[in-house]
């Protein structure tokens, strides 16, 4: 039998491929990051949460290194060695210092992507994000914004997204909350040598998984990670 690309690569391939046609370029960046980049630069308070050992992988005594915790750290970098217009995508692996269960793992692959220029905004974001579902979902997908909060984007949103109602499609007809985005930080922009008062963007965030498990119908996304052939050989 021949072998196959694992189902999570097949869907970044895919995922890759629509931010693409959109003009979005493909970024990678390092797993092990900086403190700084992956919390201070992105406006990530001193005393917050997410910053705890309970959280976040520490690597080393002097608490300067850790396994990032999300895939921001990359469009910083970005951002720092980049001048705007700016639209890049960059999936890749994240950590968390957490208990696993049916739906977490403490290594999971999250998708991020962001947009700098002069006139970005939340309704550009929300075109965007209906041209990339309808693509991945082959159909028409609505997508509505709640209000959020995040450190590193002001205004903050939840992206809920409806798949058309279809015949046979259990994730059809209904509000599914999907991804985390806003208007890019004036602070993280600053941080990272963007002039705020000249540019804006926009960043949102989601995890690959999860969209895995809509996408192909999957009940534990453990099931995707223990290596059993029997599993991943049906996609
Ligand atoms: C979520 C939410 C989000 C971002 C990620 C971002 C990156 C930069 C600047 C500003 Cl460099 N924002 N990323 C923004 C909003 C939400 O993720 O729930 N992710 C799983």
């Amino acid at each position: 039998m021949t072998g196959h690309r694992h189902p999570i690569s097949q869907l970044i391939t895919e995922i890759t491929t629509i931010f693409n046609e959109m003009g979005f370029t493909y970024a990678e960046g390092p797993e092990r990051e900086l403190v700084q980049y992956n919390f201070d630069m992105l406006n990530v308070p001193k005393d917050h949460p997410s910053r705890d050992m309970q959280d976040t992988f520490y690597l080393e005594a002097d608490d300067q290194m850790v396994m990032r915790t999300h895939t921001s750290p990359v469009q910083v970098r970005y951002m720092e060695s980049h001048e705007p217009p700016i639209r890049m995508i960059c999936p890749g692996k994240v950590f968390r210092n957490e208990a696993t269960d049916a739906t977490h793992e403490a290594q999971f692959f999250q998708l991020e992507g962001l947009v700098v220029d002069e006139t970005a905004s939340l309704a550009h974001l929300k075109g965007v994000l209906e041209y990339f579902f309808s693509k991945l979902f082959s159909g028409s997908v609505e997508v509505r914004f709640r209000p959020s909060f995040f450190p590193f984007t002001e205004p903050s949103v939840e992206v809920d997204m409806r798949i058309a109602p279809q015949e046979g499609n259990k994730l059809s007809g209904r509000w599914i909350e999907i991804m985390g985005a806003g208007m890019v930080h004036p602070n993280v922009l600053r941080a990272a040598g963007v002039d705020p008062e000249r540019y804006q963007g926009y960043a949102f965030g989601m995890g690959i998984d999860r969209l895995a498990v809509m996408r192909y119908g999957i009940d534990d996304i453990r099931l995707l990670y223990n290596g059993d052939l029997r599993v991943v050989n049906q996609f």
